[in-house]
């Protein structure tokens, strides 16, 4: 018998455009493991609304990431691609694991405390609670592992504390996943504050290429990157970090390793090393942009794909809520 896979669990909220960052540090990882794993990618539009969104750009933009999904090589006929809020076990759960899960705990995420105060107005439960819908999301599928970027390491840490407590607490229930974070390309940097990450909702659109930026815009983003005052094309984090995160990029798109991508650029200027990248982007992103387009043309195609996603995903998740309910007490009639 053929030897069952494991599970993979990862998900991105549509909000915002999505950066390179997402692209480097998520999606390319989800296409390189998909035929190893079982995998469920899902479209967060739960996680998304902690902030506030323009509700018919949030529907539209949930499409264009199903697109984006597929455009960038996910293979729906190999994954289950579906939208969270279509099945309602992820809400379920979160309930019940926000009773095993403490306030000092949620308080001390550097992603809440961050957007807090990026977003001192509307500090609401949710923007809170979102590491416990996470970690929701990813127990529901019994997920071995979870390919994010660094940024999220903190929220798989806290998923794996409330699972081993549902364990200890009720009875061995959920299985505890491991994060996978790639090293190159973990997390890619803002390109006019090298020390940040790049990310969709960054204050400097110059500092995030967007997955749709035409090939001039990604050339300009590249050219004006912050460097240093050195000439040297060397791949240093600490001392050099705009070098080190354009090399990144460089070495994440073309496929070759650090060392061949910094050979490469010996004796060469930053000029020319900052137009390379540039190259190395568009000839990655165009032909994605190109399908991404063709696919957003086909919605019966898409809305096909997310019917069989929610279903597919609906089955799997309701077992596990249904064995939480039975461990907690709940009701559930004569089944
Ligand atoms: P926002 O800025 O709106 O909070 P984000 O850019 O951080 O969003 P998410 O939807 O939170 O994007 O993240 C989606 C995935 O992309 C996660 O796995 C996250 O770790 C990864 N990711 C986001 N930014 C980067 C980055 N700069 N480098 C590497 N991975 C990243
Ligand atoms: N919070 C994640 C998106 C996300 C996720 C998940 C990632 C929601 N649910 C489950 C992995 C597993 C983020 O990347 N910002």
């Amino acid at each position: 018998m053929e030897e069952k896979k494991k599970v993979l669990y990862s998900a991105v909220q549509p909000t915002n455009n999505l950066t390179i960052g997402n692209y480097v540090g998520a999606i390319r990882n989800w296409v390189q493991l998909q035929s190893e794993y079982d995998c469920y990618y899902a479209i967060a539009n739960m996680h998304a609304i902690t902030v506030k969104q323009e509700p018919a750009l949030l529907r539209q933009r949930t499409l264009e990431l199903l697109a984006l999904y597929i455009a960038c090589g996910v293979d729906p006929e190999q994954c289950v691609l579906y939208v969270q809020s279509q099945v309602p076990c992820h809400a379920e759960l979160a309930w019940v694991l926000n009773t095993i899960t403490y306030v000092g705990e949620m308080e001390r995420m550097t992603q809440f405390k961050d957007k807090s105060a990026r977003h001192a107005e509307n500090i609401n439960m949710g923007l809170m609670d979102y590491p416990v819908l996470m970690a929701a999301d990813i127990l529901l599928y019994q997920a071995d592992v979870v390919p994010v970027g660094l940024d999220q390491r903190q929220h798989l840490e806290i998923t794996r504390d409330i699972a081993v407590r549902f364990n200890n607490r009720y009875s061995p229930t959920f299985t505890v996943p491991e994060g996978i974070y790639r090293k190159v390309g973990a997390k890619i940097c803002d390109l006019q504050d090298p020390t940040k990450k790049m990310s969709k909702s960054g204050e400097d659109p110059n500092g995030a290429i967007f997955m749709g930026d035409d090939k001039d815009t990604i050339l300009r983003k590249c050219k004006r990157a912050v460097t240093d005052s050195e000439t040297e094309v060397r791949y240093d984090p600490d001392t050099k970090p705009g070098v080190s995160n354009l090399l990144s990029i460089y070495s994440v798109m073309t496929g070759k390793t650090m060392d061949e991508s910094v050979r490469e650029f010996a004796g060469k200027g930053y000029g020319d090393f900052k137009l390379a990248v540039g190259e190395a982007v568009a000839d990655v992103l165009i032909p994605i942009q190109q399908e991404q387009k063709r696919l957003l043309a086909d919605k019966a195609y898409l809305n096909g794909v997310l019917n069989r996603g929610a279903e597919a995903a609906f089955r799997t998740a309701r077992k596990t809520l249904s064995k939480v309910y039975r461990k907690v007490g709940f009701y559930q009639g004569d089944k």
